[in-house]
């Protein structure tokens, strides 16, 4: 069987962490130890990241940070961001200096406790998010990343999807990174685990709740976005991350077609087409073309039975019950 990929792991924790970890709930699933830790399930390695981040992380009020559960967009979001930012380059006479061509978008934007403070409590930031402003990422709920944002009023925007669909995305990457044929047993455990609550960064309510609320309380800091949304009208949604990161397309842009260009280039079948996705690797070892598959709204039907949908239907309703957040 292939490696654990390191996050998943327990072999780099301190003798802080341990001491930290024996206090917490702790639970084991297929793929090793879990703890609670702020209301959320990590593995012991990760939880090591994580605080690692919120102990050192120095931000700039500049940051950017892209922040979602796993399997909702992310890669999406990453490339969107960096098109937004970086789209100069798309109208110049050299094209080919555009980032995203190539790199792949996590290898752009890292993930604070995947790529970041993993191996390290204290990375060398300089080598990390070249961008300016720089943009980082995570999967934490916001009040576990706030408090490595300090006080500081970096923007935040949070990509939410279906969760049936995103938990069938996460049953096949996890089988494709484990080397394991897309069993139907696999998605029942995953499926027990996340109407349990106990998985690696669940319960999923309680993560979208907390970006949810953190976008009521505070609008200019916290985006909300949905990846369904980004998927019916691309248009309207990109232009809308554009003004909330604070660079809107201007009328010229806009007529100029470049919104489009945009969306084009941050396609599923435009970046999984390119050479750096077909063969690259993240930092993390794991096959950059493992982060593209279909991108479509509703996949889950092809493999949830209808108890399943209807259980995790219930589920959803009844933690959201209250919240005005519809799921
Ligand atoms: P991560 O949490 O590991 O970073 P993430 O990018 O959030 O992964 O999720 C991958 C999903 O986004 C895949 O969904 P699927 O399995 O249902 O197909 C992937 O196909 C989808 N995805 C990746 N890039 C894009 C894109 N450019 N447009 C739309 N969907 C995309």
């Amino acid at each position: 069987m292939a490696e654990l990929p390191m996050n998943l792991r327990d072999d780099n924790i301190s003798e802080e962490t341990k001491t930290l970890i024996s206090s917490l709930p702790r639970e084991r699933d297929s793929q090793g130890k879990l703890c609670k830790y702020q209301g959320c399930w990590y593995y012991y390695n990760t939880l090591q990241a994580l605080i690692n981040f919120q102990t050192n992380f120095q931000p700039r009020d500049s940051d950017i940070v892209l922040a979602s559960f796993p399997k909702s967009g992310t890669t999406w979001l990453k490339a969107l961001a960096i098109a937004i930012l970086e789209r100069s380059k798309q109208n110049s006479d050299d094209p080919l200096t555009h980032p995203l061509l190539s790199d792949n978008p996590h290898g752009i934007v890292p993930f604070f406790e995947i790529d970041m403070y993993l191996k390290t409590a204290t990375p060398d930031l300089t080598k990390f998010s070249t961008s300016s402003p720089s943009l980082f990422s995570t999967h934490m709920p916001l009040h576990t990343m706030k408090e490595g944002l300090k006080d500081s009023p970096c923007k935040v925007v949070y990509l939410c999807r279906d969760v049936k669909d995103a938990l069938i995305s996460r049953w096949y990457f996890r089988c494709k990174y484990q080397n394991k044929q897309v069993a139907g047993s696999i998605l029942e455990s995953m499926f027990e685990s996340f109407c349990s609550g106990v998985s690696f960064y669940d319960p999923f309510w309680d993560h979208a709740l907390s970006y949810w609320s953190g976008s009521l309380e505070n609008p200019k800091q916290v985006l909300f976005m949905r990846y369904e949304e980004m998927k019916t009208e691309p248009y309207v949604q990109v232009k809308r991350l554009a003004e909330f990161l604070g660079y809107p397309f201007t009328k010229e842009e806009e007529e100029s077609g470049l919104v489009n260009k945009v969306l084009e280039l941050c396609s599923l079948r435009n970046l999984s087409g390119l050479e750096v996705n077909k063969t690259g690797k993240t930092w993390m070892n794991v096959d950059n073309n493992s982060y593209f598959r279909k991108g479509e709204v509703g996949d889950w039907k092809n493999y949830l039975t209808p108890e399943m949908e209807t259980k995790i239907d219930m589920i959803i309703e009844e933690k959201l019950q209250g919240s005005g957040l519809r799921l």
